[in-house]
C-alpha cells in the first residue's frame, strides 16, 4: 500500500459537480484517507479561459505508479474529459502528485509532478490534507501567485464536503466521539486523539490530556460486565504504561464483590476513560489498549 497525492483540477461545465465525480470515482482505485476543501483558482499558464475548480485527495493504493496512471487516465475519459490544449480548459483533470517517497522519470510519469511546487491551486488543498506541505516553508520558491479562494460549503455541496463540516464543528467541541447517521443508515464516527486523564493534574479544565501520535495500532476497548464502582488500582494505570497480560487495571464493586478488571493480553495503555469511585454502567468502556 503506498500513499498518493492526487490532484483534481476543472473548469469546463460544471466544475464543482465535475470534481465531486471524479472524487467519489477515485475510491475505487483505493481508500481516500483524506480529501481537501475545493478551490476557485485563477488559470495558471494559459490566461482567458474560466476559473477553476482545484481540489486534492491521499489515496492509499495497491496499484503500482503506472497502472494508477493509466486508472486516473480512464477515469478521466469516463468523467468526459476531451484532449484541448497544453494548459487549456479541461472538463477534468488528474494527476499524480507525489507516490509515496518514489521519484520517477520516465515517459509520460514524472513523479513527484515538477511543478507542483510552483502551483498555488496544487500547494493550497495539498496544504489542507498533508501537514508537510502546510509547514512547508515557500520563501524560497516563487509559486505563482493568483487567487486560490475555497469555496463557501454551500457551493460545493456534497457528502465530502458536508462532512468536512462535521469535522470542523467537532473540533470546535469537548467531544471525544461523534457518530452520525444518514437515513440509509451509513454511519461516520469521528473519535478524537484526545483522551480522558486518570486523574487531575494533566490536561485542560476538562481533565482531558493529549496522548500525542494518533494511534495506528488496532485499539481494543475494555468494557465493563457489570453495574457497579468502579475503582482504579494503585498505582494508578497511566496512559503510555506498557501492561503486561492479565494485568489489573480496577475493579468494579458490585453487591459487595470485588470483580477485577484485567489487561487481557499484553498492549500499552492509550486511555484510561473512567475516574476512580465513578460509577458505570454495563458495557462502558472503561480502557483502550493498543495491540501490537
Ligand atoms: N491546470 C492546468 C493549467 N492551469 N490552472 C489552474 N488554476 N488550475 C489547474 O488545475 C490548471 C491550471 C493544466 O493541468
Ligand atoms: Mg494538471
Ligand atoms: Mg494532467
Amino acid at each position: 500500500m503506498t500513499v498518493a497525492a492526487i490532484g483534481i483540477g476543472s473548469n469546463q461545465g460544471d466544475a464543482v459537480a465535475n470534481v465531486n465525480a471524479a472524487i467519489g470515482a477515485l475510491r475505487r482505485l483505493g481508500a481516500l484517507t483524506s480529501v481537501s476543501r475545493l478551490y476557485r483558482t485563477q488559470p495558471w499558464g494559459v490566461e482567458g479561459q474560466p476559473d477553476f475548480i482545484n481540489a486534492a485527495v491521499l489515496l492509499e493504493t495497491q496499484l503500482a505508479p503506472r497502472k494508477l496512471l493509466e486508472a486516473l487516465q480512464s477515469l478521466e475519459a469516463e468523467l468526459g474529459r476531451r484532449q484541448t490544449y497544453r494548459w487549456g480548459p479541461r472538463v477534468i483533470d488528474l494527476d499524480i502528485l507525489y507516490y509515496g517517497e518514489e521519484r520517477i522519470e520516465e515517459p509520460g510519469l514524472i513523479v513527484p509532478h515538477p511543478l507542483m511546487l510552483e502551483r498555488q491551486f496544487v500547494l493550497a488543498p495539498l496544504a489542507d490534507i498533508d501537514s508537510r506541505y502546510r509547514d512547508f516553508d515557500r520563501s524560497g520558491y516563487d509559486p505563482q501567485v493568483g487567487e486560490c479562494t475555497p469555496l463557501m460549503p454551500e457551493e460545493s455541496d456534497d457528502i465530502t464536503q458536508r462532512v468536512r463540516r462535521f469535522v470542523d464543528a467537532f473540533e470546535q467541541t469537548d467531544l471525544i466521539g461523534l457518530r452520525i447517521s444518514d437515513t440509509n443508515g451509513d454511519t461516520i464516527e469521528l473519535r478524537r486523539a484526545r483522551r480522558v486523564a486518570p486523574q487531575g493534574g494533566q490536561g485542560d479544565a476538562n481533565g482531558i490530556v493529549s496522548d500525542g501520535a494518533r494511534e495506528d495500532v488496532p485499539v481494543d476497548v475494555i468494557k465493563a460486565n457489570l453495574v457497579g464502582i468502579a475503582h482504579l488500582v494503585k498505582p494508578v494505570p497511566a496512559p503510555g504504561v506498557q501492561l503486561d497480560e492479565g494485568r489489573e487495571l480496577a475493579y468494579v464493586e458490585a453487591l459487595g464483590i470485588r470483580n477485577p478488571v484485567l489487561s487481557r493480553r499484553a498492549g500499552r495503555l492509550v486511555a484510561v476513560l473512567i475516574e476512580d469511585g465513578a460509577s458505570v454502567e454495563y458495557g462502558q468502556p472503561l480502557f483502550e489498549i493498543a495491540r501490537p
